[in-house]
């Protein structure tokens, strides 16, 4: 649970993050906490003529955007997408993150992959020099369920399935999630590359070159890096 320091720097970073939408713009909506509040100005900025539709990156997303009045599209039935605003759980200043604390990485990934400018917006608590401290989360059709253990084990991931609230965590996509602990990774394409070639895993969380700019609020100021 994030505290007050916490929120004030996710609210700050979110409110830098709209300053780069403009009018018209197709926008890619993000999960998380950060990017909720982002969602949230996003709609403030609506009441004041500026014209966005969003696309949701989770089910969670496209409820509080319908909820703000913001349109929408489908993300399966979209072409391109001007930005996207999203969080993330760590990233590095070599613009690799994990991403999919939340469980919505798949269309979260989609949504990178579709956007011209994707911007992440985090707290300062994200910024790490290795990816791996928050074990990997992987997306998985539960057909593959061993199939996929077994391959990850392969790798030396030592996968852990998601539980929620006492139940097995189930993605908006009906898959499972299976947090998996690699170690401090040296290399995230390569291990991304070595995940995408398991059949059955439908994401993981790495994002590699997915990102254009991130927004770090650490107190009341703003670290901006640019690719
Ligand atoms: C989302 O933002 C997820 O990928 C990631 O888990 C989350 C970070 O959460 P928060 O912004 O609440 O710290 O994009």
């Amino acid at each position: 649970m994030a505290n007050d320091n916490q929120n004030l720097e996710k609210l700050t970073a979110a409110k830098a993050a709209i300053a780069f939408v403009k009018h018209n713009d197709v926008v890619g909506l993000g999960t998380g906490s950060t990017a909720t509040l982002a969602i949230k100005e996003l709609a403030k900025l609506m009441e004041n003529s500026l014209k966005i539709t969003g696309v949701p990156s989770s089910e969670a997303t496209k409820e509080l955007a319908i909820s703000l009045g913001i349109p929408l599209l489908e993300l399966g039935k979209v072409n391109a997408i001007d930005i996207s605003i999203d969080g993330a759980d760590e990233f590095t200043e070599q613009f690799n993150l994990i991403k999919g604390g939340g469980g919505a990485l798949f269309r979260e990934k989609i949504v990178a992959s579709l956007s011209k400018k994707r911007i992440v917006v985090t707290d300062g608590s994200k910024l790490v020099e290795k990816l791996g401290a928050f074990k990997v989360p992987i997306e998985v059709n539960p057909n593959a369920e061993n199939y996929v253990i077994l391959k990850i084990e392969e790798l030396k991931g030592k996968p852990v399935k998601r539980v929620k609230n006492d139940e097995v965590f189930i993605t908006d996509n009906q898959n499972y999630i299976f947090d998996t602990d690699f170690g401090l990774i040296n290399d995230p394409e390569k291990l991304a590359n070595e995940l995408n070639q398991i059949d059955g895993i439908l994401a993981h969380g790495i994002f590699v070159n997915l990102t254009d700019i991130i927004l770090m609020a650490k107190g009341n100021q703003i670290t901006s890096y640019h690719k």
